[in-house]
């Protein structure tokens, strides 16, 4: 949060005095919690709220005492500023979650806000909430407009995790950013029209993710030709709310170098491990679904392999989660097994319900040749030894040597009870003979 670039009263006041369908009603406390300092300003919500609301936000992992980078966060932040609504933030250190957090949302994410009482996370479900309890200023974006410029943020993390340049993953942002630009052209400045909504304020922080990402990654900038969306970014940038509750362009660019799962994606690991694993969540559709649709989509005749699919997968809905690939793999055998695809020549395609079963791998077996009627033949001698029965229990007597002599190695004889120097001269036979070098012999004195 840089405190030092914006006052708290010049933007909190100029949202209240631009505002002049309404009549402010109540003169609230409102503390910059970032500078702790406390300022006065007019708050025009219908029933502001006697406290400021607490809200988990992620903490810089730059700076200390400054906000960190969370498009999700900054989304509800600016919910809150420009609905002038006094809040106090709590800066969450990803790398030592503290407990109360924990048990604030066990998931582990933020933006969590307290209502109530109660903590709250889902930066959907909070501006939704906001916006039915503090509807002044209005700031809905009507239902049809709601998904302009949705799939932005998912081709844009395809794109930034993409290392073959040639996989379309750029392609896919460019037309979404050039489809965003022409609506703007169309429709603007903003997705509603003349007034900021909702849609602007969760799609401004992920541009502003997009500019400093990719530009630091992959040294790439939105081209110039979309001059629509460029204003459109910089109206958004430049306005009060946003500066001040914008990340550090160092805390974008470590947050992504440094993501790990989330405690979510390590329990979905964790159970996969154990064999048990449902692709729950992650706001992805289930795999089954991904994989038919991505086979669908690449529409290839013969099919097609693992990696375009993985590919597909990737650049259609960015962010994946860790063991990815194992996941995909498992769904593709399921799927395989199941019929629901055909595997050939380690590509894959849609079954065909009509179509016949395609033959297997290996030579065909040989036709049966046919026999005159009458004639039986015993049943084929199944492979490998037989079982063991019954009559196994009276064994033949193993072969032996011709000699006689059993065969292997003669059984070590016991030492006779009274040590070697009993032994009788009669039990010195050849095979009898015990271990070790025989006693000498003492001459018998005369
Ligand atoms: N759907 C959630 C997404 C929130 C989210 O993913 N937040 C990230 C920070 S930007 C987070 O807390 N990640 C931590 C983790 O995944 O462990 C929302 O809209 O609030």
């Amino acid at each position: 949060m840089s405190t030092a670039r914006v006052q708290v009263s010049a933007c909190a006041l100029s949202a209240a005095v631009n505002n002049r369908r309404l009549r402010p009603t109540a003169v609230v406390s409102f503390t910059n919690h970032f500078r702790k300092k406390s300022l006065r300003v007019v708050s025009m919500s219908s029933v502001p709220p006697s406290q400021p609301f607490e809200i988990a936000v992620k903490a810089s992992v730059t700076t200390p005492n400054r906000l960190g980078d969370c498009p999700f966060c900054q989304r509800v932040l600016l919910t809150l500023e420009e609905k002038n609504l006094p809040y106090e933030p709590k800066l969450v250190d990803f790398s030592n979650r503290p407990e109360w957090f924990l048990k604030a949302n066990p998931d582990g994410k933020v933006p969590v806000i307290k209502f109530d009482e109660k903590w709250v996370p889902d930066s959907d479900v909070i501006t939704q909430t906001l916006e039915e309890k503090y509807p002044i200023p209005p700031l809905v974006t009507p239902p049809e407009k709601a998904t302009v410029g949705s799939k932005i943020f998912s081709t844009f993390i395809g794109f930034l995790k993409s290392k073959d340049p040639n996989d379309g993953t750029e392609q896919a942002l460019l037309s979404e950013l050039s489809s965003f630009n022409d609506y703007i052209k169309e429709n603007g400045p903003y997705i509603n029209g003349n007034e900021i909504s909702a849609a602007d304020l969760s799609l401004g922080p992920k541009l502003y993710h997009l500019e400093i990402a990719l530009g630091h990654y992959k040294k790439w900038t939105v081209p110039d030709s979309l001059t629509s969306l460029k204003a459109y970014t910089k109206a958004i940038f430049l306005r009060e709310s946003f500066i001040k509750t914008s990340a550090q362009p160092q805390d974008v660019i470590e947050g992504i170098r440094g993501s790990k799962p989330s405690i979510k994606q390590t329990l979905q690991l964790t159970l996969m491990a154990s064999g048990d694993f449902i692709n729950k969540s992650l706001s992805l559709p289930p795999y089954p679904e991904m994989i038919l649709e991505a086979v669908e989509a690449l529409n290839d005749g013969n099919g097609s392999n693992k990696t375009s699919i993985s590919k597909y997968i990737e650049s259609r809905y960015g962010v994946l989660p860790p063991g990815h690939k194992v996941l995909l793999n498992v769904h593709l055998a399921k799927m395989r097994d199941s019929g629901l695809l055909d595997f050939w020549k380690n590509n894959y395609t849609k079954r065909d319900p009509n179509a016949p079963p395609r033959r297997g791998r290996g030579r065909p077996p040989k036709p049966k040749e046919l026999l005159p009627p009458g004639i039986v033949l015993s049943p084929p001698r199944p492979r490998g030894r037989p079982p063991k029965g019954p009559s196994d229990m009276q064994r033949p007597p193993k072969a032996t040597t011709g000699s006689g002599r059993p065969r292997g190695r003669p059984r070590k004889m016991a030492r006779p009870a009274g040590g070697f120097g009993e032994t009788s001269a009669s039990s010195l036979k050849p095979s009898a003979r015990p271990r070790g070098r025989p006693p000498k012999v003492k001459p018998e004195l005369i």
